[in-house]
């Protein structure tokens, strides 16, 4: 019963795929991701369901439980997830879900797709903590993880297979550097941080907070606050800290997306960005990019979205028993204004 009903939903969720890889070039038109994780018995197919019933197993069938679609990146992400599946529906089967930004939503998706009895499960941990309950039950149930972009609090170190992320502390680091540099080493800066909770901005304000500190003591860091990865609280944030200081000189975002948003506030308060205001972000999204050549933006530190081969690769391994090393680490690289021309065209996300 349950691969029939995970076969109808398959046909649902792959029958409305028409998204574009990283570096593919784009369809006519990119289907919208899907809005709620399915729950198990509501499933409503798009498409007949298929009549060649695949024997037990034969297609590696991976749930993934997506955060939301945040910020340009994040949309990158899903794109090349779904991309990928939809070019491998002859060895693969993906069950996607968003979960809207809510820890619940993908909670509840993680516990439709142990009902289902996907192979692998796959998912961002939106937030660091407030796993353990389901990563145990997937565990019981012998069903394996993998930790993708972000990561989950130590405690939960046994209940994953394994995480594929970028190294946010180095980032952070490399956008202090990066800070440090534009300012001759002397001045004060805004943070913009991530969502509450997340890895990724904890480590990015880790790295960056610390080489600040150890390497550029005549910088500080006067305020920082959330911006919840999105361009419109990021630009909020940013007016806040416009209209409480008036000798700023540089804002490090968490991700390009706010400091796309804090861009906006700058030029709104009368100000230059990437002049009289410095502005570094996290991502390499195309935006910041083009913000860079416009000279509005000073530098990106790349984060790759790109993982989609990497994440089959890896649960196909885990389906045949393959045991993996617990952090694989996407390398990533930093970019100015100097190579930003040259860059945008390479951009895929
Ligand atoms: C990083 C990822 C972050 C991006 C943001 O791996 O988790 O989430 O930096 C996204 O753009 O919202």
């Amino acid at each position: 019963m349950k691969r029939s009903l995970l076969a109808l939903m398959l046909s649902a969720t792959m029958g409305a795929l028409l998204m574009t890889g990283c570096g593919q070039t784009a369809p006519t038109e990119a289907a919208p991701a899907t809005t709620e994780a399915p729950a198990a018995t509501e499933a409503v197919a798009e498409e007949p369901a298929p009549t060649a019933e695949k024997p037990e197993n034969e297609k590696l069938v991976v749930g993934f439980a997506q955060i939301g679609q945040e910020s340009g990146w994040r949309d990158g992400e899903t794109n090349d997830i779904q991309w990928y599946a939809a070019q491998h529906t002859d060895t693969i089967d993906l069950v996607f879900a968003d979960a809207q930004q809510k820890q619940e939503n993908q909670i509840k998706a993680i516990r439709n797709f142990i009902d289902m009895g996907v192979d692998v499960i796959a998912f961002p941990p939106v937030v660091e903590t407030g796993w353990e309950a389901v990563l145990t039950e997937c565990q019981e149930a012998g069903i394996p993880v993998i930790l993708v972009d972000r990561g989950v609090d130590e405690s939960c170190a046994d209940l994953y297979a394994t995480q594929i992320s970028s190294d946010f502390i180095w980032e952070g680091a490399q956008a202090a550097d990066m800070v440090g540099e534009l300012l001759g080493g002397s001045g004060k800066v805004v943070e913009l941080e991530g969502t509450v909770g997340a890895s990724a901005a904890n480590e990015r304000k880790q790295g960056f907070d610390d080489e600040l500190a150890a390497k550029y003591p005549d910088i500080e860091i006067v305020a920082s606050q959330t911006g919840d990865f999105t361009r419109a609280l990021g630009k909020e944030v940013m007016e806040s800290f416009l209209k409480s200081y008036d000798d700023i000189d540089a804002v490090f975002a968490h991700n390009d997306d706010m400091a796309l948003g804090a861009i906006e506030a700058i030029k709104e308060a009368g100000l230059k960005p990437g002049v009289d205001i410095k502005v570094v972000g996290c991502d390499g999204v195309k935006g910041a990019f083009e913000a860079m050549v416009a000279g509005e933006m000073n530098g990106t530190v790349e984060c790759n979205p790109c993982l989609a081969a990497q994440v089959f690769d890896a649960a196909a391994r885990l389906k045949a028993g393959e045991t993996l090393d617990k952090w694989i680490v996407s390398n990533d690289g930093v970019y100015t204004q100097e190579d930003a021309e040259a860059e945008l065209p390479n951009r895929t996300y």
